[in-house]
């Protein structure tokens, strides 16, 4: 075959569709339950309650989906814009990486024996095999960023002295960001998780402000490790999607070079309401949260800017009019214009969140939840479902079946999830706690001051459940059909024109300069985290009476 790659890419993106479907079928339960409508007991005695569906709902959803359809897709694009070969027997390996570490983790999830939520950190404990099984899912990234780094210096090698090219400058800073990011986690596994839930260390127990600092380590840069293939997409190939041009390439990579520095000194976020971190340091993550933030307003301006020129190319006059001369009939660019839209509140609730002192309107409430059904389950689910309606005829030479469902999928699925976001934005502002079985206390009218939003839930868990329905026939039928396109019509991929583009910009080959920036996010990580997480764990190790378990 011209191009062997294809065949791992594809493996990866459909086993994280696989994922996503048995992930998204829990998704209408959790919304029910929200609207104080308990269908559990249909599942006995597969799924024995509320909580463990909702594990099985984030893990596979949020984690599994979001990270193989990256491991896919992005080394891909960087292989073929750079004309190079990746090394297809480490791209297998870390397939089967996943592969192995998702069953491993499954037995124990489908047994009830790891029901302890997608951020699964201390003090509830799963069975072991979970946090195994997490952990070669995880250090199968490792080997991905390998084969896409080595392809980088590969090229590099063969065109010394030129600037790297955008996709691949995208991908290089994404996986580094990634391989700084995951460290937290594969710490906190390594050393606290794994082994205790052996039984062969931490008897008397682990502390759970340690194992949650390094657990947030990762967990808030892991958000953008599901964001930015969407970015890379967005930048390299949707203005072409959408008839126009990107309108500046190095703007692009200013965007991805302050992920790489301030996606992870942020983690403090999340522990607002944790005792034991001082608020000095909780501000300074404060302030480098909204810096992170920073990146995605230019990438509004960028994108939208990009748009904007599309729509103009194809006859848009006036302030506004070029938003309905997008080509809105084609599923793949309904689909990112439909999940940028949804972007725009989510953004702003994340700024919300971020804010060290409004977080406690509504940290640990459903408002976090509608925030990131904004975030991961429309901007990035509903952008890869879209990029596979393009992908997927380019891997496999065969047409995309039935347009129209395809298009009506991708709207419902925004329709449904705009719905549940407002509902559960609002029920949190009512103080609706968020990973709750509330469902069993409706009946005594707990909560009932948020009654109407409820109804906004069931509404939206049905609709989603169409949306679903419609997306997978789609995605399995197009998989599945033993029609073939034309060659020509799916070789290629289709990359954006730049208007403005690297050539002879200092400040392009200052960005280049990988490894120095590399360099400077690692030393912020450990300046915002080591003072802090030696001091936790000098607590743990001089007070063992404090830790639970
Ligand atoms: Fe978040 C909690 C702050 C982004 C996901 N977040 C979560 C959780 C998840 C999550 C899963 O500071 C819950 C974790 C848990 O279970 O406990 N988040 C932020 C901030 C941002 C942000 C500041 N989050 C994301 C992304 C996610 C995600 C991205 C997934 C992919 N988040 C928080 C905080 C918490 C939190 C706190 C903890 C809350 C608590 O108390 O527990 C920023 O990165 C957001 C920046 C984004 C923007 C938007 C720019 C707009 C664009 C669209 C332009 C539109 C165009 C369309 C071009 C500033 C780019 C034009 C089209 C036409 C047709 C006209």
């Amino acid at each position: 075959a011209a191009h062997p790659e294809k065949k791992v890419a594809l493996y990866f993106v459909v086993l994280g569709f696989v994922a996503l479907l048995i992930g998204t079928l829990f998704g209408p339960l959790q919304a029910l339950n929200y609207a104080g409508i308990n269908l559990y007991p249909l599942l006995e005695p597969l799924v024995k309650s509320y909580y463990q569906g909702l594990t099985l709902h984030g893990v596979l959803n949020a984690i599994v989906f979001t990270q193989l359809f990256a491991q896919g897709v992005v080394p891909y694009l960087q292989a073929r814009e750079l004309g190079v070969r990746p090394n297809l027997t480490l791209s297998w390996i870390a397939w089967w990486m996943v592969l192995v570490g998702l069953v491993m983790a499954a037995v124990p999830l489908l047994t009830d024996d790891a029901t302890v939520l997608f951020t699964f950190y201390p003090p509830l404990q799963g069975h072991w095999a979970f946090y195994v099984g997490a952990a070669l899912i995880v250090l199968s990234t490792w080997v991905t960023a390998y084969v896409s780094l080595e392809m980088w210096l590969r090229w590099k090698r063969q065109h010394p002295g030129q600037v790297t090219p955008l996709v691949t400058y995208m991908s290089v800073t994404y996986w580094l960001m990634w391989l700084l990011a995951s460290i937290g986690l594969v710490v906190e596994a390594a050393v606290f998780l794994i082994p205790w839930s052996l039984g062969i260390a931490w008897k008397d127990g682990v502390d759970p402000l340690v194992a949650r600092t390094l657990f947030w380590w990762t967990g808030h840069p892991i958000v953008y490790f599901w964001l930015l293939p969407v970015y890379i997409a967005a930048y390299a190939m949707l203005p072409r999607f959408a008839g126009g041009k990107l309108v500046s390439d190095p703007l692009a990579r200013v965007v991805f070079l302050a992920f790489l520095l301030f996606s992870t000194p942020v983690g403090f976020h999340h522990q607002f309401a944790d005792p034991g971190i001082s608020p000095t340091w909780k501000m300074i993550h404060t302030v480098l949260t909204l810096m992170v933030a920073v990146p995605s307003l230019i990438t509004a301006f960028t994108v939208g800017a990009s748009l904007e020129f599309a729509g103009r190319v194809r006859g848009g006059r006036g302030v506004l009019g070029w938003i309905p001369k997008l080509p809105w009939r084609n599923p793949t660019v309904a689909a990112f214009l439909l999940a940028f839209i949804a972007f725009i509140p989510g953004g702003a609730g994340g700024i919300v969140n971020a804010s060290f002192s409004l977080n406690y309107v509504v940290h640990n409430t459903a408002w976090v939840v509608g925030h990131f059904h904004l975030q991961v389950a429309t901007m990035v689910t509903l952008s890869f479902m879209g990029l596979s309606f393009w992908l997927l005829p380019h891997l496999t030479g065969k047409p995309l079946v039935k347009p129209g469902v395809a298009l009506a999928s991708v709207w419902l699925w925004f329709i449904g999830m705009m719905v549940m976001a407002l509902g559960l934005h609002w029920m949190g502002l009512l103080g609706v706690p968020r990973r709750t079985w509330i469902s069993n206390m409706a009946e005594e009218g707990v909560y009932a001051q948020a009654a109407v939003p409820m109804v906004f839930n069931a509404i939206a868990g049905v609709v989603l459940l169409v949306a679903a329905a419609m997306f997978f026939y789609v995605f399995f039928a197009t998989l599945l059909q033993s029609r073939r396109n034309a060659r020509e019509a799916w070789e290629e991929v289709p990359f954006a024109e730049v208007l403005s583009g690297p050539e002879g910009r200092r400040s392009v080959r200052l960005m280049d300069r990988v490894g120095l920036w590399f360099g400077i996010a690692l030393a912020l990580v450990l300046v915002v985290y080591l003072p802090t997480l030696v001091g936790l764990f000098r607590n743990m190790v001089a007070a063992p009476g404090m830790r639970l378990w």
